[in-house]
């Protein structure tokens, strides 16, 4: 590739070539003559050339014929679920403040199944660039009916044409994006003739230097061409664009607070350890907590807590949560609740470890606390391998099957139910957790439930619970 810059040639920030999975011989574009999303990929690649972001650069693509854009962009790449670029783009910008981060998204994609998300990210003002392609149509699927389907438009699903009565109107997204208080920069444009497509060149490298600059949320509407859905020529497509899809999206700037916004990056927004101990009225009695973990040695834990509603689970969950802190680990807690409050399945993620931690999600969890016989089933076969499983043989007559994990039987709802505190059943589900494995010692667990339970009375016979766990644990 030529470094002169007279010459012209393709942008660095794509691939030499686009080597599709699993077929060696295609090397080039799967668009189809016509289509809008090419010239799209040349303008964004063109200005993160001229922005000099290639290396900071992540790409989100959607579900559409754009999904393979990883297949060009020679930048981050993230392909998502359908809809959801807004929500994972804002995950990716938080947790890299530095990167530029683009949601590349169809109207099918951000307009229907995606609405949620792109107003809610717009809403907080997320610092991305959002590329939206509106060509009135679904064109990966074969052509349905798309919110931004005109009226009288004849696609698949509206075969004798989109009727106010049926299917409303088409929806505007400039318009409602630009009513938000947010968003820093709106614009619609057109890619159906030549003058429109310099004039969207320099829309879209505008909307990335605003990200660049951290200005904020900034949104480019792409009015734009799909031959095959529309059942046209590329050069009819083109017209009807102009002579429809203009009138109905007026080609204009919506918002541009890019001269006054100031410097949006969001940041870190997560609370710190003092913040959360404040709100759990916790803070004041820390000062005396002695940390027995060696952090540097800590193994990661994550642990699932299931049961029944009203067992006490989540706060169960949330009492190892608070004991990490106190360790000065890092941890995080996750409830997850079945449609009902009581009497349903209730489980809760916590995570601890001595590293930050990414997702709070406890997939393959190496501790299992199963309250009830449902939650043994249901998570038995997740927990991985040399794992423990806390088994609550009050409620549980069943046997673990597997042979690769450590499995302790401990009745925990008859030692709570004798010394008088049923609802302790599941703090006594992690008093043998953490007797058996010695992650933490159980009597850090015995301060903590001391510390956040005001009745002296009632936290006594908690620690005694806690006490005869770890005896039964001891025991086995
Ligand atoms: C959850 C989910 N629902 C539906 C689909 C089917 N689907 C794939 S692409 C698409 C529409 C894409 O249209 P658009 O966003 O306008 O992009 P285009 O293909 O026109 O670029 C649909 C409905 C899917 N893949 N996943």
């Amino acid at each position: 590739m030529s470094t002169n810059p007279n010459i012209l040639c393709k942008s660095k920030a794509f691939y030499d070539e686009f080597t599709r999975k699993g077929v060696d011989d295609v090397i080039t574009t799967h668009y189809c003559p016509g289509c809008g999303h090419g010239i799209l990929h040349k303008m964004i690649a063109e200005s993160i050339m001229d922005l000099g972001v290639q290396d900071k650069t992540i790409l989100i693509s959607p579900v559409g014929c754009s999904v393979f854009a990883y297949y060009y962009f020679d930048t981050g790449n993230v392909q998502v679920a359908h809809g959801r670029a807004p929500a994972v783009a804002t995950g990716v910008k938080r947790s890299r403040p530095g990167s530029i981060v683009i949601s590349y998204q169809g109207d099918g994609d951000l307009a229907a199944i995606g609405t949620a998300e792109i107003i809610h990210a717009a809403n907080r003002g997320e610092s991305m660039t959002v590329f939206f392609v509106n060509n009135a149509i679904y064109g990966m699927t074969g052509g349905q009916m798309a919110p931004t389907t005109t009226i009288g438009q004849k696609t698949a699903t509206t075969p004798y044409g989109r009727k106010v009565e049926n299917e409303g109107y088409p929806i505007k997204m400039s318009e409602l994006i630009s009513n938000l208080d947010a968003p820093v920069f709106v614009e619609r444009v057109s890619l159906a003739d030549v003058p429109n497509r310099n004039k969207t060149r320099a829309v879209v490298k505008k909307a990335l230097q605003n990200q660049v600059e951290g200005k904020g949320f900034s949104f480019v509407e792409v009015l734009s061409a799909c031959p095959s859905g529309l059942k046209m020529s590329p050069v009819q497509t083109n017209e009807w664009v102009k002579a429809t899809l203009h009138n109905i999206f007026p080609i204009k700037n919506f918002r541009d607070n890019t001269a006054t916004a100031q410097s949006s990056f969001k940041k870190d927004a997560s609370s710190n350890k003092e913040e959360v101990l404040k709100a759990l009225n916790l803070l004041d009695q820390t000062t005396d907590y002695k940390p027995s973990v060696d952090k540097s040695k800590f193994a990661d834990q994550n642990v699932r807590l299931a049961g029944f509603g009203g067992q006490g689970i989540l706060s169960a969950g949330s009492t190892l949560s608070v004991l990490a802190m106190y360790e000065g680990l890092e941890t995080t807690w996750i409830p997850s609740y079945g449609p009902e409050m009581r009497g349903g399945t209730s489980n809760c993620h916590v995570r601890v470890s001595n590293k930050r931690i990414g997702s709070p999600l406890v997939e393959t969890p190496n501790v299992l606390i199963a309250m009830n016989g449902p939650s043994l089933e249901k998570f038995e076969s997740i927990v991985k391998k040399d794992g423990v499983i806390i088994v609550n043989s009050s409620i549980i007559d069943k046997k673990v099957s597997r042979k690769d994990v450590k499995v302790y039987y401990v009745p925990l709802t008859q030692i709570s139910t004798d010394l008088g505190v049923p609802a302790a059943q599941s703090v006594a589900g992690l008093a043998a957790y953490l007797a058996a494995t010695k992650v933490i010692p159980v009597e850090k667990l015995e301060y903590v439930v001391h510390k956040s339970l005001k009745r002296k009375e009632l936290a006594d016979k908690n620690i005694s619970i806690i006490r005869k766990v770890a005896e039964h644990v001891g025991g086995q």
